[in-house]
């Protein structure tokens, strides 16, 4: 289907990409079993690892005033192989609530719908998709492209409520000046039906990982506080739309502004399109009087928008959705659509790709580099074995005799090393207290829960930001605060480290590095986002701003938790890498002691003979040679795996060592 599309390739080199890595991986998990050197530490990361690539996702946002044919050019680039218009577009307001497709092969094609009446809850949409049951779910029948084009229209209903029904919803307020949105004789007010959709479709490109969202239009995206705080700011591309029959509106440029332009800093792909340009088409003049229109009306877009002119794309969405479904080339080219859809996958894949190439490359040179560590050391304490041994050929017992009493000194020193060892265990998970006691989910929802009464405490006040303000300064807090727990403890655990190296000869570790740098990032773009919403939810009247306030606050909250869950995780599985290669070399040591002092003794006892442990040693030292090998190829492999690029057109990324340790 959509895959002959250059979106379409890139998707699919994309993900071909994130199989074979997968595979790769898999592979290393697979051998680490069989040759016995794996844990269910490093099994469990390596899972994580591969699901995460399975489960990748790639988002596109769809962004404009509405009737700027954001509907009709999604159904133009991905849907015109049903030959048919599956997104309901129609002059005036036709998309009522965001709309999300994707692809879940867990559930069955269907459509789902969050009821509108779900605004008079402070609930975030995030936390009702924890909830089916909270949502209206339709089958989509994908053999016939009517009844799906039925199930979809479902996208823009709406229904009649009085206002303060509709005010109760936060979709109405004083000083309203939304026209559509008139009070009819009854008193009633149109409202939307839905709050937001969710699309299960099987759809190629959904398939390999492709999630769309269509937004509704007139300014839904402020009073959505969902799509402000989390949709727009985690797609990433958005595609913002104009359309030339209005030129740019002020509404245009207030989007533009408030939702995408403030979210550049982040380097996500964005894309302008001025749609509509086969107004201009105008069978009169000449073609290269319609291309210099075009043209002028692009410049005119970009300097209102503050851009270059090559960064917006003039198409037509409707002649392309009907060249598509007529199969007329010409006319497809003259749409710009082509052009359009080459810019988007350039934008969307390759700096998805470097992220994703970045987190599995950092995460999985860690692991190759602690089996390497581990096997080094095995192999060298093999060495040291048969060096010992070797020496005693020809010696007599009380050599031997000797030899038996140097290793269990040896074993005695180090049982005591072992003795501080667990010591040092025991203030590792007192200091891993402390980090959750900052980073921990109880203390979030503790601070969302203390703001959420300060709010309620300040309704009518001014004493409202200041509760939204603190919230932010103890979230901010509280990273900080992790931050030096999380220095305590890796010079705690390097300290630790080098001294089992000198003391004992094992190997050297750098402790991996955690930083919650990122997190307070996050965090202070959502306090700016929230700071410039609040601006302008001032001049409501008092009980409208608490009752928004209390919307946008959830919708935060939610977010806030989210980025804490991910914070905790990635706290969690930096603790366990920053303490299992230590267990597992301390583990090691004991063994090969235990080991040595054994087949000396046997020696001694001439249960076994020289020649024989020598053989057996040099059988293991063998082995273990061919291990090391065996993990280079593997590493070999990955890293190929990783540098491969999705796309061969693509100029080359410079050529880095993408594992700094091993
Ligand atoms: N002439 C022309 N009409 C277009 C083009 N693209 C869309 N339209 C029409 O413009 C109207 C609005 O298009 P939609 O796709 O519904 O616009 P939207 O941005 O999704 O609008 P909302 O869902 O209301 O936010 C429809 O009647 C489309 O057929 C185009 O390239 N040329
Ligand atoms: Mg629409």
């Amino acid at each position: 289907m959509s895959d002959s599309t250059p979106l379409g390739e890139q998707l699919e080199h994309y993900s071909l990409w994130r199989e074979n890595l997968s595979l790769q991986i898999d592979r290393y998990r697979i051998w680490l079993h069989s040759e016995e050197i794996s844990d269910w530490q490093i099994d469990l990361r390596l899972q994580h690892v591969i699901e995460r690539l399975a489960e990748d996702k790639l988002n596109v946002a769809f962004v404009a005033e509405f009737s700027r044919g954001k509907s009709e050019l999604i159904n133009a680039i991905f849907f015109a192989d049903y030959k048919k218009r599956l997104l309901p577009s129609t002059a005036g307001r036709t998309t009522m609530c965001p709309t999300e497709l994707l692809y879940d092969a867990h559930k069955p094609p269907s459509v789902q719908l969050l009821p509108i009446t779900t605004r008079s809850t402070n609930t975030s949409i995030t936390e009702y998709k924890r909830y089916p049951d909270e949502w209206t779910t339709l089958p989509l029948d994908t053999e016939s492209a009517d009844a799906m084009l039925q199930t979809l229209k479902q996208v823009s209903e709406t229904q009649m409520v009085s206002r303060a029904e509709a005010e109760q919803y936060g979709l109405v307020h004083a000083q309203d000046s939304d026209t559509d949105l008139h009070v009819d004789e009854n008193g009633q007010i149109e409202i939307p039906r839905w709050r937001h959709a969710i699309i299960n479709f099987p759809h190629p490109l959904l398939k390999r990982g492709l999630v769309i969202l269509d937004t509704p239009g007139l300014n839904a995206i402020g009073t959505e506080p969902e799509l402000t705080f989390n949709l727009l700011p985690n797609a990433h591309a958005i595609v913002f739309l104009l359309a030339a029959d209005t030129g740019v509106t002020k509404s245009d440029i207030d989007i533009w502004r408030n939702h995408i332009a403030s979210l550049q800093g982040s380097h996500r792909g964005h894309l302008v399109v001025l749609n509509k340009i086969d107004g201009l088409w105008d069978d009169i003049k000449s073609d290269e009087e319609i291309a210099a229109e075009i043209r002028s009306q692009v410049e005119r877009s970009a300097a209102l928008l503050g851009l270059y002119s090559n960064q917006i794309y003039p198409i037509s969405a409707q002649k392309a959705l009907l060249a598509k479904i007529s199969d007329d080339t010409a006319l497809l080219a003259k749409s710009g659509l082509p052009t359009l859809e080459a810019a988007l996958s350039e934008k969307l894949i390759p700096s998805k790709q470097e992220i994703v190439r970045e987190a599995t490359s950092n995460e999985i040179g860690e692991l190759l580099s602690n089996t390497r560590d581990l096997l080094s050391a095995r192999l060298k304490n093999i060495d040291e074995q048969l060096d010992e041994l070797i020496g005693l050929r020809g010696k007599n017992e009380e050599v031997v005799q000797h030899m038996m009493q140097k290793i269990e000194v040896e074993k005695a020193e180090f049982e005591r090393a072992l003795q501080q060892f667990h010591a040092l265990r025991s203030v590792f998970s007192h200091h891993s207290n402390s980090l959750f006691s900052h980073l921990g989910m109880d203390r979030v929802k503790n601070e969302v829960h203390q703001t959420r009464v300060a709010m309620e405490n300040s309704r009518f006040t001014a004493g409202l930001q200041h509760a939204m303000n603190g919230f932010f300064t103890k979230v901010i807090h509280n990273f900080e605060q992790s931050t030096e727990a999380i220095e305590e403890i890796k010079a705690m655990m390097t300290a630790m480290y080098r001294k089992f190296r000198d003391e004992h000869g094992l190997a050297e570790i750098t402790p991996p590095n955690y930083s919650t740098f990122k997190y307070q990032k996050e965090m202070k773009r959502l306090e700016e986002s929230y700071n410039t919403h609040f601006n302008t939810l001032y001049n409501l009247l008092t009980n409208e701003q608490y009752t928004l306030t209390a919307k946008f606050f959830e919708t935060l909250a939610s977010r806030v938790i989210s980025i804490y869950e991910v914070a905790n995780r990635e706290a969690d599985s930096w603790l366990k890498a920053i303490m299992s290669p230590m267990e597992t070399q301390v583990r090691e040591h004991q063994m090969q002691l235990r080991r040595r002092l054994e087949s000396v003794k046997r020696i001694h006892r001439a249960t076994d003979t020289l020649e024989d442990r020598i053989a057996e040693l040099q059988e293991m030292q063998r082995n273990a040679n061919g291990q090391l090998q065996a993990l280079e190829q593997i590493r070999a492999e990955i890293e190929h795996a990783l540098e491969t690029t999705s796309h061969d057109q693509l100029p080359q990324p410079a050529k880095i060592n993408v594992f700094r340790s091993v």
